[in-house]
């Protein structure tokens, strides 16, 4: 697997063959924010909230929507109205696991609805190749352009068994489904995990488990920095609790915005040379 993560957001918007891509770089490179807000709020006015006052500086909302407790159809009108205001993409983490029948009538039905409002979701490949099939056919099927997975290929928490071939097995699994397949979630770029090299590839990396000032929490998260992620070939940087639960959140999403931006400024300026 080639890695991109030398040329701008703009020059990858261009070149990417996936229109969800390259709507993710567009908006990457004209607010000028590699973040993706974890929005782990528990009630739909908080994270309605949260998403329109840091709205203008991230290029993503992450949701856990099923821990919000009175969540109804005004949690995702509201949601929609908001990303299309503010210019960000929906990424509902629910961490799909099941098998490949069961998994498409959670993404597409049920309370939830996921593939009606969330632009991104997210598949561990724990039960197999079926599973990314399954949701790679909703997508196909879904009549709707803008859809796409993020395979998880490792996670943040200590002592996480997606490792080694596992992390091998979801970028060979990406590749087979290149179509809806967007890329990562990982704390770094995969191209070292791939035996199969195909220059055309340019997946997309999204890093969880970033954090400006702590180094975890006492549950097993474990934190690096915007600058180590982007160095490490991170394209879009995670963050939660470092800006949500922040005294002043739009400080703090002000600050990740700028370390965010400063170190991919630095890689594509390295790369270049
Ligand atoms: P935090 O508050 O920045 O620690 O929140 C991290 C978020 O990212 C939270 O919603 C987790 O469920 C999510 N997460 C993670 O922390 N680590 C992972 O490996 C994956 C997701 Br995948």
């Amino acid at each position: 697997m080639a890695s991109r993560s030398g040329l701008s957001y703009e020059q990858r918007a261009v070149q990417h063959p996936n229109p969800l891509v390259k709507k993710l770089f567009a908006i990457a490179e004209k607010k000028k924010t590699n973040i993706v807000l974890s929005a782990d709020l528990t009630t739909t006015n908080e994270l309605l909230d949260i998403a329109d006052r840091l709205g203008p500086h991230i290029a993503v909302l992450k949701t856990h929507i099923d821990i919000v407790s009175d969540f109804g159809p005004s949690t995702i009108e509201g949601l929609t109205e908001l990303a299309q205001r503010h210019d960000f993409l929906l990424f509902e983490d629910r961490k799909f696991i099941d098998i490949g029948n069961t998994v498409q009538k959670q993404y597409k039905g049920g309370a939830l609805r996921i593939h009606d409002w969330a632009h991104i979701v997210n598949a561990s490949i724990l039960a197999g190749e079926g599973i990314i099939q399954a949701l790679d056919q909703t997508i196909r099927d879904g009549g709707v352009s803008e859809r796409g997975i993020l395979i998880l290929a490792e996670m943040t928490s200590k002592g996480s068994l997606a490792v080694g071939e596992y992390t091998q097995a979801s970028v060979e699994i990406a590749q087979k489904f290149p179509q809806s397949v967007l890329g990562f979630v990982s704390t770094k770029e995969l191209s070292s995990h791939s035996r199969v090299a195909s220059p055309d590839e340019d997946f997309v990396v999204f890093t969880t488990g970033v954090n400006l000032s702590s180094k975890g929490d006492a549950l097993g998260q474990q934190y690096q920095t915007p600058t180590t992620a982007i160095e490490g070939g991170s394209d879009f940087l995670i963050a939660g609790r470092g800006i949500y639960a922040a005294a002043e959140p739009v400080t703090a999403v002000k600050e990740y915005q700028q370390a965010g931006w400063d170190a991919y400024q630095r890689r594509i300026t390295s790369a270049s040379k």
